[in-house]
């Protein structure tokens, strides 16, 4: 991490400043930080009880189908948690795969906050709505519909009433909306993922056949918008 070096350090505190300051440019975070940015949660893994180590390898093989394809690009795969498994699945099949670390990394922290608390520059997020692009639901959406107040509802309904598992719609945020004047988010790209939750509509009964393959659609639809709003 070159860039240790020249920070001053007095005091421990200091000392893990320093410490969270390399971490972020280790991962090139700061380095290619004005290229369009898209967080993404990890869609159907958590309400919609998707397989984690099948979701993770399909997350892989979408990154490296369009990282080069999307040109000066950075996609960021977020999560709440430090201990999230998805994250660390994904963050060492990256690895392996020696995916260019400027243009995807994981990454901690609420994607309804990532500039203002975590000091993460993005413009784009994707959302893991439910087929009916309602408000609430808990996970991801809900904290996505709160955060950005009745502008994204109204947005949404002017874009779409409804979607497909495997399909993606992109949502222009108004200005009014606070994820647009604090975080600097322009899109809301709702994706509709498989579901493999018996308590949840349309749901698989554990058919990873068509659950792989509707992922992997979901993921094409969500990189596809992105690549259209960027363009
Ligand atoms: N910031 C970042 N990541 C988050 C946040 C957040 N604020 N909240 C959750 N995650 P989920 P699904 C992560 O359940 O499985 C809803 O009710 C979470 O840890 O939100 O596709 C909808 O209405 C996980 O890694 O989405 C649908 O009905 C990921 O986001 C249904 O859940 C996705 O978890 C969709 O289920």
């Amino acid at each position: 991490v070159e860039n240790v070096s020249s920070f001053p350090v007095n005091t421990a505190k200091d000392l893990k400043e320093c410490e969270d300051l390399a971490v972020c440019s280790a991962g090139s975070h700061i380095l290619n930080d004005d290229a369009p940015t898209l967080a993404f949660p990890s869609i159907s893994t958590s309400d919609f009880q998707f397989d984690l180590e099948k979701a993770s390898d399909i997350i892989i093989k979408k990154v490296e189908e369009f990282v080069n394809k999307l040109g000066n690009v950075r996609l960021v795969l977020v999560d709440l948690s430090h201990r999230s498994k998805i994250l660390s699945l994904v963050k060492a099949k990256a690895t392996e795969k020696n995916i260019d670390s400027s243009k995807f990394f994981t990454f901690v922290g609420d994607i309804t906050r990532l500039c203002s608390e975590r000091g993460l520059h993005y413009n784009v997020i994707a959302n893991a709505a439910n087929w009916r692009l309602k408000p609430g639901g808990g996970g991801v959406n809900a904290s996505i519909f709160n955060a950005a107040g009745p502008a994204l509802e109204v947005a949404t309904k002017e874009q779409a009433k409804s979607l497909q598992p495997g399909k993606s719609v992109a949502v222009p945020l108004p200005s009014t909306s606070p994820l647009f004047s604090r975080e600097g988010i322009t899109h809301v790209i709702h994706v509709l993922g498989p579901n493999m939750n018996p308590q949840r509509p349309n749901c698989l009964n554990n058919d990873y056949i068509t659950g792989c393959k509707v992922l992997s659609e979901a993921y094409t639809s969500l990189f596809e918008d992105f690549a259209s709003i960027v363009r």
